[in-house]
C-alpha cells in the first residue's frame, strides 16, 4: 500500500517562496484566496482581536529624499512646513494620551534620510519615556547604522519601521535617493540589534500586480519575516509625483492583505495608511482576509486617519476587540 501523501502545512512560516508562487496566490479566485488566508489567520491569532498602534510625527517635513509619494520631501511643493525635532516631554505626553485612548504601540516618525548621532540622545529619551508608560515602542527615523540600531534597542525600542515600499523592479520609479539594498541593510542592522522589524509597503502607486507580488516575495524571503507588516494604500498628496495616481481597486487591496497573511503567517498584518478613504465593508473584508492591526488616532503623520469614534464604531459593529497591551501599565 502506498504511504499517505503528507501535504505541507500552509500555516507554517516558509522562507523559500518563489515569486511565481506568490503571483499564483494573487491569481486565485477571490473567495478561495480569502478563505485560505482566513484559515491561516486563525491558526496563529484570535480573528476577533486587532492590534492598535498610534503614530506621531516627531519631526515633520524638510526631508532631502525624493520618495515620490511623500508629503515631507523638501523637493515637492506639498504645503507641509518643516519643523524641528519635538522635545521628549511633548512626545511622552502625546504617548500617554494615546495609551489612555487604548493604543498598545506608539510609533515615532521622523522625516529624515538617516538618523544623525547628534539626535540620538533626544530620541533615546523619547523612547525610554514612552516605554516607561507601558507602551510598545516603535520608531521610523530613516536609515540606521548597526551601532545606532544597538543604541535604540538599549534605549527601549521594541520595533523599527523601515518599509521596502514596493517590489524591486518598480522601486526606481518611486525613489532614486536610496537603493533597495540600503533598505535591506537597515533591516539587517535592526534584526541584528535584537529589535523586531516593521516592514511593508504601499499599493496604488501605479505598480503592477507583479510588483505587489514582488514586494511580498521580498518580505517572505527575508531571514526573519517582519513581525509587523504594514500595507499602506497610497494617501495621494498634491504636489508629489505620485499625487495623481489611479486608486487601486479595493478588491486588489484585499488580495494584497490576504497574500501577505499567507506568505508571512505569523506577522501582524496592518491596514496602515488609507483607511480614511475605505468603507466599513472593505475594512471588514481586510480583517476577514487576515489583517489584524490598524493605526488609530485622527492623524497618521501628515494626513488624516479615521478618529476614535469612527474606529470604536467599526470595532463594535464587527464585534472585534483590541489586543491586550503587551506590557502591563504602571500604576
Ligand atoms: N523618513 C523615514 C523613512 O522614509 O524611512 C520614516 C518615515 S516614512 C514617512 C515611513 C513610510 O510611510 C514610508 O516608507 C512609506 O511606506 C509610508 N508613507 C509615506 N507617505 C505615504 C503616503 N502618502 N501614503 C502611504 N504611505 C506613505
Ligand atoms: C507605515 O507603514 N505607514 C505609516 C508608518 N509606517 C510610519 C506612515 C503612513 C504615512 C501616511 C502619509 C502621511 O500621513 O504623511
Ligand atoms: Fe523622507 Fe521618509 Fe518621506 Fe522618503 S518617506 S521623503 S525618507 S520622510
Amino acid at each position: 500500500m502506498n504511504a499517505p501523501v503528507r501535504m505541507p502545512d500552509p500555516a507554517q512560516p516558509r522562507h523559500d517562496w518563489t515569486l511565481a508562487e506568490v503571483e499564483a496566490l494573487f491569481e486565485l479566485p477571490f473567495a478561495e484566496l480569502v478563505f485560505r488566508a482566513a484559515e491561516v489567520h486563525r491558526r496563529w491569532f484570535d480573528p476577533a482581536e486587532v492590534q492598535l498602534s498610534q503614530l506621531l510625527s516627531v519631526k515633520t517635513g524638510g526631508c532631502p529624499e525624493d520618495c515620490g509619494y511623500c508629503a515631507q520631501s523638501q523637493r515637492f511643493k506639498t504645503g507641509v512646513a518643516a519643523s524641528k525635532l519635538m522635545d521628549a516631554e511633548a512626545v511622552i505626553a502625546a504617548a500617554r494620551e494615546a495609551r489612555d485612548g487604548g493604543a498598545q504601540r506608539f510609533c515615532m516618525g521622523a522625516a529624515w534620510r538617516d538618523l544623525k548621532d547628534r539626535d540620538l540622545p533626544k530620541v533615546a529619551a523619547m523612547i525610554s519615556g514612552v516605554k516607561a508608560l507601558g507602551l510598545e515602542t516603535c520608531a521610523t527615523l530613516g536609515m540606521l547604522t548597526p551601532d545606532q540600531a544597538k543604541a535604540l534597542k538599549a534605549a527601549g525600542l521594541d520595533f523599527y519601521n523601515h518599509n521596502l515600499d514596493t517590489g524591486p523592479d518598480y522601486y526606481d520609479q518611486v525613489v532614486t535617493t536610496r537603493t533597495y539594498q540600503d533598505r535591506l541593510d537597515t533591516l539587517e542592522a535592526v534584526r541584528d540589534a535584537g529589535m523586531s522589524t516593521c516592514c511593508g509597503g504601499i499599493v496604488g502607486m501605479g505598480e503592477t500586480r507583479r510588483d505587489r507580488a514582488g514586494l511580498l516575495h521580498q518580505l517572505a524571503t527575508l531571514p526573519a519575516h517582519p513581525e509587523s507588516l504594514p500595507i499602506n494604500d497610497l494617501m495621494p498628496i498634491a504636489g508629489t509625483p505620485l499625487g495623481g495616481s489611479q486608486a487601486v481597486d479595493p478588491l486588489e487591496f484585499v488580495r494584497m492583505i490576504a497574500v501577505a497573511r499567507l506568505v508571512c503567517p505569523k506577522s501582524m498584518v496592518r491596514i496602515a495608511a488609507g483607511r480614511e478613504h475605505m468603507s466599513k465593508e472593505l475594512q471588514a473584508l481586510c480583517f476577514l482576509a487576515g489583517a489584524n492591526s490598524i493605526f488609530v488616532g485622527a492623524r497618521l503623520l501628515t494626513t488624516d486617519n479615521p478618529g476614535r469614534s469612527a474606529d470604536d464604531a467599526l470595532l463594535a459593529d464587527l464585534k472585534m476587540r483590541p489586543m491586550g497591551q503587551a506590557v502591563s501599565e504602571p500604576a
